[in-house]
Parts: C-alpha cells; sequence; structure tokens
C-alpha cells in the first residue's frame, strides 16, 4: 500500500483541527506497509480524556431463535450492536477495543467525519489492531438515522466486512424533530449465515423503468465476452438465517402497540448484498426521512425497499387492530425470519401476513415537487461494468475501465474544495448497485434523465442499465470512497476515491 506520507499529514491536521485540538506530534504516522501488520495508533485526541462511549469488536454466540444459535463478530457482543444516540455537532471521544486476530476498520456511515476517522483503510484510516485499541474523537453531523459497520475486504472470506454482524445503529439527534409520534422503532435487517451460491433472484421493483439502450449493449457484449471464455456468473452471497434486530419472526418480543398510536420506524438494511422490501398489512409508512435526512415532500407508501446500508424513517398510524407481520414482501425469505410481529394491546392470535399490491419504488416520490436542482460546476462521469465471473469466480467490476485497486490507489478523480459536482452515473450491467459516497451526502438530481431535486441520501439504488445523477459539494479534505455498498461488488473492483484539496 502506497500512501503519501503529508497526505496523511494534512488529514490528520484536518481531523485534529476538526476536533478542536492543537496539533499532535504522533497524530499521523507513516502507515505500516502490511494491512495485517500493527499500524501506529494515530491519536486524534488526548489519552488522559474520558471516553463517551467504548465499543469492543468480539466474536461470539448470537442466539437467532430457539433452536438457532451461530457464532459471528458482534460490537459489545450482541446485535446490533449498542445504539449510540449522540447530539449534532456535540463532539465525542470513543475508544474502540479489538478482540479479535484481526486489523478491524469500523465505518461511520453517512457521517462528515475526518479520513483518519471515517474507517476505511482506502482513504488512509488506520487499522485498529489485532487485540488493540483505537481512540477517536470527532464531531457527529449531519443529524438523522446514521450507522458504523465493519469496513473491511472480504472475497470469499464469509466472516469478515459486512457478512459478519459487525453493525451498529447511530441517531445524531435533529435539531427539529421529524413530526409528533408516540413511540419510537429501530429495525436491523440482516441475514447471517452466509455462503456461495451462483443463483440469484433478480428483483424488478424501481421506477423509473426506461433504460439507456447503450448500456444495455455493452452489458450484453459483456456477457458474449464471458460465454466466449467459458466464465460462468459470478458467485453471490446467500444466506441460511434471516432477522430483524437479531431474531427471526416470531422469536423474538412482538411490537407491542396501542391503536391511534403513532409509531417512528428507523429501518436500516444492514445485509451484505441483499435488497429489502417491508410491508405492514393494512397500514402505510408515511416516509419523512431517507438515509436519516428529512425529505421535502414526506408521502406515504405500502411498501418500503431498502438497498444494502439505505436506512428510511417511516411513522405508520397504528389504525387497524390486530397481531401483524411487518416483513419481507419475498416470501421465502420472510417465510424463512426476515419479519417482525406487530402486536395491538388486546389483540390475539396467530400473525396475520397480506401480500401488498405490486408497488414500485421511486425516489422522485419524495422529492421537491416540479423542481430542478441548480446546476453544478462540474461533471464527472462513472461508466460501472462487469466482467463476469473474471475474479476468482466472482463477478469484477470497473469504473471507467478500471477495477480499484489499493495498490495503484486508482481509479482516483481530483475534486477541488469548495466546488459544486455532479457525478453521472452509468451501469452497464443488469445489476441494481446501491451507491454510496463516503464522508459526504448527495442530491439525486436525475434518474434516467429524468430530473428530480431535493432528495438527499448517501446511498442510492442505481438499476440496471440505468444511469443516475448525483450532486454534492466537495468541502470534506482528503480522500473520500465511492463504492457499492453489496460487499461482493466493492471487493470485486467497484469503488473509486475522491481526491480533495
Ligand atoms: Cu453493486
Amino acid at each position: 500500500m502506497i500512501i503519501d506520507r503529508r497526505h496523511l499529514l494534512r488529514v490528520g491536521g484536518a481531523a485534529v483541527i476538526a476536533a478542536g485540538e492543537p496539533p499532535h506530534s504522533q497524530a499521523q504516522a507513516p502507515r505500516d506497509s502490511d494491512p495485517q501488520g500493527t499500524p501506529p495508533q494515530p491519536a486524534g485526541t488526548g489519552l488522559n480524556e474520558v471516553p463517551d462511549h467504548t465499543i469492543r469488536i468480539g466474536t461470539s454466540l448470537l442466539e437467532l431463535g430457539s433452536d438457532t444459535t451461530i457464532s459471528t463478530t458482534l460490537y459489545d457482543g450482541q446485535f446490533p450492536g449498542p445504539l449510540l444516540r449522540l447530539t449534532e455537532g456535540k463532539r465525542v471521544v470513543i475508544d474502540i477495543h479489538n478482540d479479535t486476530d484481526t486489523p478491524g476498520q469500523l465505518h461511520w456511515h453517512g457521517q462528515f467525519v475526518p479520513a483518519d476517522v471515517d474507517g476505511a483503510a482506502e482513504e488512509g484510516t488506520p487499522f485498529i489492531s489485532a487485540h488493540g485499541m483505537r481512540r477517536i474523537a470527532f464531531t457527529p453531523r449531519p443529524a438523522g438515522l446514521r450507522f458504523y459497520h465493519s469496513h473491511l475486504t472480504a472475497g470469499a472470506h464469509l466472516s469478515l466486512g459486512l457478512y459478519s454482524g459487525q453493525i451498529g445503529l447511530v441517531y445524531i439527534e435533529p435539531r427539529r424533530e421529524p413530526g409528533a409520534y408516540d413511540r419510537e422503532v429501530f429495525l436491523t435487517l440482516k441475514e447471517f449465515g452466509p455462503y456461495l451460491s451462483r443463483t440469484e433472484m433478480t428483483l424488478d421493483f424501481l421506477a423509473p423503468t426506461a433504460t439507456i439502450p447503450e448500456l444495455e449493449a455493452s452489458q450484453k457484449a459483456a456477457m458474449l465476452d464471458a460465454l466466449k471464455a467459458g466464465r460462468q456468473q459470478g458467485y453471490e452471497p446467500a444466506y441460511n438465517f434471516f432477522a430483524i434486530n437479531g431474531r427471526t419472526l416470531g422469536q423474538g418480543e412482538p411490537i407491542r402497540v396501542k391503536a391511534g398510536e403513532r409509531v417512528l420506524f428507523h429501518v436500516l438494511n444492514a445485509s451484505a448484498s441483499k435488497i429489502r422490501s417491508l410491508a405492514l398489512p393494512r397500514h402505510l409508512f408515511q416516509v419523512v426521512a431517507l438515509d436519516g435526512n428529512l425529505v421535502p415532500h414526506p408521502t406515504a407508501v405500502p411498501v418500503l425497499w431498502l438497498g444494502t446500508a439505505e436506512r428510511i424513517t417511516a411513522i405508520v398510524e397504528m389504525k387497524h387492530p390486530g397481531v401483524w407481520v411487518l416483513g419481507e414482501t419475498v416470501d421465502e425469505d420472510r417465510k424463512r425470519g426476515m419479519g417482525i410481529v406487530v402486536e395491538y394491546a388486546g389483540a390475539k392470535g396467530e400473525p396475520q401476513w397480506q401480500e401488498p399490491e405490486p408497488f414500485r419504488w421511486d425516489y422522485r416520490r419524495f422529492a421537491k415537487p416540479d423542481a430542478d436542482a441548480a446546476p453544478p460546476e462540474e461533471t464527472i462521469v462513472l461508466t460501472i461494468a462487469a466482467r463476469i465471473g473474471a475474479r476468482d469466480g466472482f463477478d469484477e467490476f470497473t469504473v471507467n475501465g478500471t477495477s480499484f485497486s489499493m495498490k495503484a490507489m486508482q481509479p482516483r478523480f481530483h475534486l477541488d474544495n469548495g466546488k459544486r459536482y455532479r457525478l453521472l452515473v452509468r451501469n452497464a450491467t443488469d445489476d441494481t448497485h446501491p451507491i454510496h459516497l463516503h464522508r459526504h451526502s448527495f442530491e439525486i438530481t436525475s434518474i434516467v434523465g429524468m430530473p428530480t431535486a431535493g432528495v438527499i441520501k448517501d446511498v442510492a439504488m442505481l438499476g440496471g442499465s440505468q444511469e443516475m445523477t448525483l450532486d454534492f459539494t466537495a468541502d470534506q479534505p482528503g480522500l473520500s470512497l465511492f463504492h457499492c455498498h453489496m460487499q461482493a461488488h466493492m471487493d470485486a473492483g467497484f469503488m473509486a476515491l475522491f481526491d480533495c484539496v
């Protein structure tokens, strides 16, 4: 791994200033060339401070149900990890202990934090050494539902990264609440027991449905190439166990509600690879925030769809008493455990499920009506393509023809600090990719050429043979990672770096 030391010093300086502290001589040391080794511990905070939170990474047993216990790596031995309630703008000090034999990275998804605490080796964040500890400090922002998770490359090691149980929610208390509610419920959707499969179910749920002929043609050419070379479709992860908040359907405590209550649901799809949908029979979800950011046009929908790492905050008015399954709309996954029971006070009987009417998920539903985004100062085109089955049996991905390499730190794009950029992301594959930009939020400004404005996110699902534009202001000095949030895709090259100076 080659990282310019001066660059790290610069990034480190920003971190220290952001933390409101004098520069620290050991704040940044050269990176160990061996990512499995023990890098020096940059402090970023004084060692005499008392941490506000302590998180322990460790491998332990997790009981998903009365007859199902698995072993996985967790935060504080629980799933999800502890819910961290932070205050926007109020600095926190966090100690992260790594009780495993593998160097770790803990990523603060959706927050605007310096690169040396963000938790991505690609950006230069030091590893939390095996059986070591790292103390970090940052100022939480923006307000809303964020999360933290492992950010390691896993490849075929299905105990690492997002395949593990290393997921925890962060709720950054907003200055104004998203709406009146009586009860708050956090739901983390996640599968366990991953294995490699070559079968994959395609979901047709996104709107708009238009595709770009040129992208379709290059995707078909890639299929033909694979066929000629005798390569099979790449591996996709599949799972043995399905759970919400770490319990399979019917095995955990139900969500107990009363008729007339307004329940605020905070939902995270913590899957390593699966897009999820969720419905509650006879109830609607009034979506108030996407990825923790209030939407300009709160709207009621019968089904929620979430790509990996996406969050939805929605209010449900409880007005149909009964015992219901709040569950995945894909029957097989719900029957295998992806659901939770909602029980009205006084209601009895078996939990009921009803299939919702067909419904397409469209981010534009929550956008500013009839508004266009302001034009950016510069547009960067990112074309995503796949070489089917070309990397150790997995599909290999490229961004503008280059598969991400940690050694070369490519592909990499330069950004000027303060400038407004538009990413035109073009998907020359047939997969839906939940694409994520670290350390920033972006505004969705068009989907397959159809303009929209006002929906602010940090992950967006990009449909097969489609393109979308994402606008953001480059205001985070140093490196920021852009990648697909499907673990197998990011591991196989679907990553790029933005270098902001
Ligand atoms: Cu992907």
